[in-house]
This record gives structure tokens, sequence and C-alpha cells, in this order.
């Protein structure tokens, strides 16, 4: 009798886990990957927002990408296992009250509430109700002794077991669909273009940066394409912010709040500007730094508008996924509010409906998703200064080589092509060594953009023999050699040479 007592429970934690497996799939099927109606969603921001900031930071810098598995993971694991204790549960109280049917209708109940309530999506947690229930109805039909009125409880042991894997099985093969259906859903269709004439402008403008570029067989040229551009995100989901409803609010200490929508911002004349982005932490050599055409208007005016008092110094930019950062009210004279992206609208991930764009301030100063500007009387903190970092101020000079930049060929010689940037101050040089940084050489620098606040490429060639160890060193528009001495990323931005050894 003990042991039929054990082996149920088992049967039920079991079973409790496969409901909480098809319940997620069931709703992942209808959601995907969306901030806003997917239930893994809201427990994940939460568990970011409750890891010490410290370990939030080190497990970015350390493990990019990565890092966000680990506490997407997380995340699921207590998704599932929430609504499997839902579903335990729910058949305890239901036996102990009312039998099988009452078990079955409390373990539905208990699952929906533990999927609707997060996200308030109801057809995702509908479908996952059923997905869970039909788990929960076979095990009552097939498998779990209190509900067979065929038997007095008692099923061969081979017997249930076969069934028990089938039921697994069965769940399994559910969630492969669930997620192969969903993850469709997020599938990065390319944005709308923009409309006719700001398009044509945009492409004029493209074809300009195309023909100052350096070609080279694997990498990129000026522009980076929408998308393979870079993406630093403090939440998993991005948040899906409807350009019809979205609003840009002044805030704070000004004579007046001021707010534009979707349908002012795209009213006024348009500009379109390359500007280069690169996050503060990223390694030296790293490919968090890229470059688009972004179509929008400046923001002074509309700043101007709602009379920004005098005696506060710095601004307060909001964004939809509870980001934040704060600078001076000064910068806001040169930044930029976007709305398009190399001559199509801005992508979710970058920032749809607007973001925007302060020339030479790291990225993470170029907020997304924005939604307020707040005028502050006292100096506060922004995300990623609450946490350490220090990426309000200007950007620090850099030269990639990355290996896709560097073609060996047959006869020996070695081409080398890369980007380098210093935001505002601009690159006025780039020195190529090739014996380990004794000996410099000028690389060829391409034409200039017009742009303020964008990167320029350089190329040099050189007559190959064995083994090379290639340095590269940026001088700014200031005449300013960048620095040597190497730092890591935290807390100031990457700096120092790069160097790489290539082998002829
Ligand atoms: N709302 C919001 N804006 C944001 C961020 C964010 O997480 N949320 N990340 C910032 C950081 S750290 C960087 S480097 C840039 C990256 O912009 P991208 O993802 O378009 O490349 O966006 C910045 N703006
Ligand atoms: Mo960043």
């Amino acid at each position: 009798m003990a042991d039929r007592v054990t082996g149920e429970r088992l049967t039920d934690a079991l079973v409790a886990v496969l409901a909480g497996v098809a319940a997620t799939a069931g709703s992942f099927a209808l959601a995907g990957w969306s901030r806003d109606t997917f239930v893994v969603a809201p427990i994940d921001a939460r568990i970011v927002q409750l890891t010490p900031g410290p370990i939030v930071a080190f497990a970015i810098e350390e493990f990019g990408a990565a890092g966000h598995i680990l506490h997407i993971t997380l995340a699921l694991a207590v998704v599932v296992g929430g609504l499997g204790l839902a579903t335990v549960a729910a058949l305890a109280v239901g036996h102990r009250a009312g039998g099988p049917p009452l078990a079955l209708a409390l373990s539905g109940l208990f699952v929906f509430a533990g999927l609707y309530l997060p996200t308030g999506a109801l057809q995702p947690a509908i479908l996952g109700t059923l997905s869970a229930m039909a788990v929960v109805g076979v095990y009552a039909a097939a498998l779990d002794p209190r509900m067979r009125s065929d038997t007095d409880g008692y099923m061969p042991d081979d017997a249930a077991r076969r069934q028990t894997l089938g039921l697994a099985l069965g769940t399994v093969a559910y969630a492969g669909v669930g997620a192969a259906l969903g993850s469709r859903r997020e599938s990065v269709a390319p944005t709308e273009p923009l409309d006719s004439a700001q398009r044509r402008a945009a492409e004029d403008r493209l074809s300009e940066a195309a023909a100052r570029s350096f070609e080279s067989e694997r990498l990129g040229g000026m522009v980076t394409p929408n998308a393979e551009f870079y993406e630093t995100d403090i939440a998993t989901f991005d948040p899906d912010v409807e350009p019809s409803t979205w609003e840009l609010q002044v805030t704070g200490s000004v004579d007046q709040a001021v707010s534009m929508d979707y349908y002012d911002l795209t009213g006024m004349e348009p500009e379109h500007r390359f500007v280069t982005l690169r996050c503060v932490g990223e390694e030296l050599n790293g490919h968090k730094l890229d470059n688009a055409l972004w179509t929008g208007v400046p923001i002074a005016e509309f700043l101007d508008r709602a009379g920004p008092s005098p005696e506060c110094g710095c601004v307060k930019v909001y964004a939809a996924d509870d980001y934040y950062q704060v600078f001076p009210l000064e910068v806001m004279e040169t930044a930029f509010l976007a709305y398009g992206m190399n001559g199509r609208r801005l992508p979710t991930s970058h920032g749809k409906p607007a973001r925007l764009l302060v020339p030479g301030h790291w990225g993470e100063i170029n907020v997304k998703w924005v939604t307020e500007i707040e005028l502050i009387d006292e100096q506060q903190q922004g995300y990623w200064e609450e946490r350490g970092w220090h990426g309000t101020g200007p950007v620090n000079t850099v030269a990639k080589l990355y290996d896709e930049g560097i073609t060996v060929r047959d006869d020996g010689t070695v081409q080398l092509v890369g980007h380098a940037y210093a935001g505002l101050r601009g690159i006025d040089r780039v020195e190529v060594s090739t014996d380990g940084g004794d000996t410099w050489d000028d690389a060829e620098l391409s034409e200039p953009l017009p742009d303020e606040d964008v990167w320029r490429m350089y190329r040099y060639e050189f007559q190959g023999d064995d083994r090379h160890e290639v340095v590269v060193r940026a001088t700014d528009g200031t005449g300013a050699l960048q620095p040597r001495e190497a730092a890591s990323p935290y807390p100031n931005g990457a700096s120092g040479w790069v160097s790489k050894t290539v082998d002829v």
C-alpha cells in the first residue's frame, strides 16, 4: 500500500511537470517570444530585476548572449515548475473534495490563472490551459488509479509504465510543435520601407556611403544591414510599442509639458543621418560597433517648445522597457529622434517606433523605444551607471581588425580592411604595423562621409612572409593617438591597440 501511494505521488509529480510543459508550449505557440503575451517574459523580467546589478553587469560582460540564455532558462524552469505545482495542488484538492471531474476542472482553472495573470493575454492562456488539461485528462482516463472505474485501482506495472512513457513522449512532441509554431512568429521580417520620397533620399545617401566603402569579400562596408546591426538590450523581450498609440512626452522642470505622437514625428521635415553606434560593454575587437543611415528629426526644437527651465542641468530619458538614461541637457542640442533605419521603418529590436541618437556618445545613451524626456533638477544615475559603468561620456577611439577583414592571397600579399571610429572627433589616420609595433606605416583611408558621428574605413596591403604580428592604431581628428594600454570594457569601455597574428 505504501508503495502504491508513493507511486501515485511520483506519477502525479511527473504528470504535473508534463502539464506545465504542455501549458507553456501551448501558450508559446500563440504568443511567440513576445514580451507582452508570452508567460515566461514577465517572470524573466522579474528575475533580471531581482538579480543584483553587479551580477547582471558581470553576466552580460562575460557571457554576452549566453547570459540571457541563463536567466531565460531559469524563468522557463520557474514557469513550468509553477504550473506543475498548480496542477498537483488542483489534483489533490479536487480528488479530496469531489473526485476526478473536479480535479480536472480545478487544474484547468489553476493553470489558466497561472498563464493569464502575469500577461493578461487571453488566447495563449486558453490554448495553454487546454494543452495542460489534455495531459491531465489522458492521465485521468488511462493512468490515474483514483480516476479509473474499471479497476480497483490496480494496473500492472509495465502497462502503467508504458502508458506513462507514451504520455511523456506525446507531451514532448507537442512541445516541439508548439516551439516551432511560436518561433516562426518571431522571425524578423524586414520592416516597411519609408514613404517613397524619403526612401529615395535615403537610398541616395546609402549609395553615397557604398561608393566610399572599401570593398572586401567577407567584411561589410560603410553601412550595416538592419538584420546584422548589433543589439544590446537590458530585457530579453523587446517591448512591442504600436506607432499608433506611441507618444513622446517632455515633462519635469519645464514651462509646459509637451508631447508628440508618431503622426507629428513623421510629418516633420525629415533628415537622413549616418550615425555609428558602439557599445561601452564590447570587447576591444568585439562586434558591437555598427553604422546605419537613420531617418528622423533633430529633437532640440521640440524640447525648446517645453521651455526647459535654466536651473536644471540634465535630462532623464525613459523607455518602454523600463530603461532610463541621464545626461546633460546640452547634449540634446545635437540629438536626433529616429524612426527610420537604412530606408526602412525602425525595426522593433532597434527601438520601434522611435529612438534617440546622441552624437559622439556610447551606445547606451541612444535610448530605444523612447517614451519620455524628463528635465530633472538634480543629477541622477542612468541604468548602467547605477550598475557601475561610466558610459555617459564620449566614446573611446578604436581601430578594428576582424578576421573577415584579412585576405591572404596566393601570391603572399595580405590585404587588411577594417573600420575605425572616434565619435565626434573623427578619424584622421590609421597606422598598421606588421612587426608587432616596431615600425608603422599609414593605411589608406576611405573618403569621409559628411556626417559628424560616423566611422571610417582603412585599407592596407603588404607582402607577407611567414608569420606577422599585425597591430593597428588610429589617430582621431584632434591629433590624439589612441592609447596603447589595454583596458577591459568595464567600466570605461575597452581601449588599446588591436593586434592579430597573420600566417601567410
Ligand atoms: N530602451 C533601451 N534603449 C537602449 C538599450 C536598452 O536596453 N533599452 N540599450 C542601450 C545600449 S547599452 C546600446 S549599446 C544601444 C544599442 O542599440 P542597438 O541595439 O540598436 O544596437 O542601445 C541603447 N539603448
Ligand atoms: Mo551598450
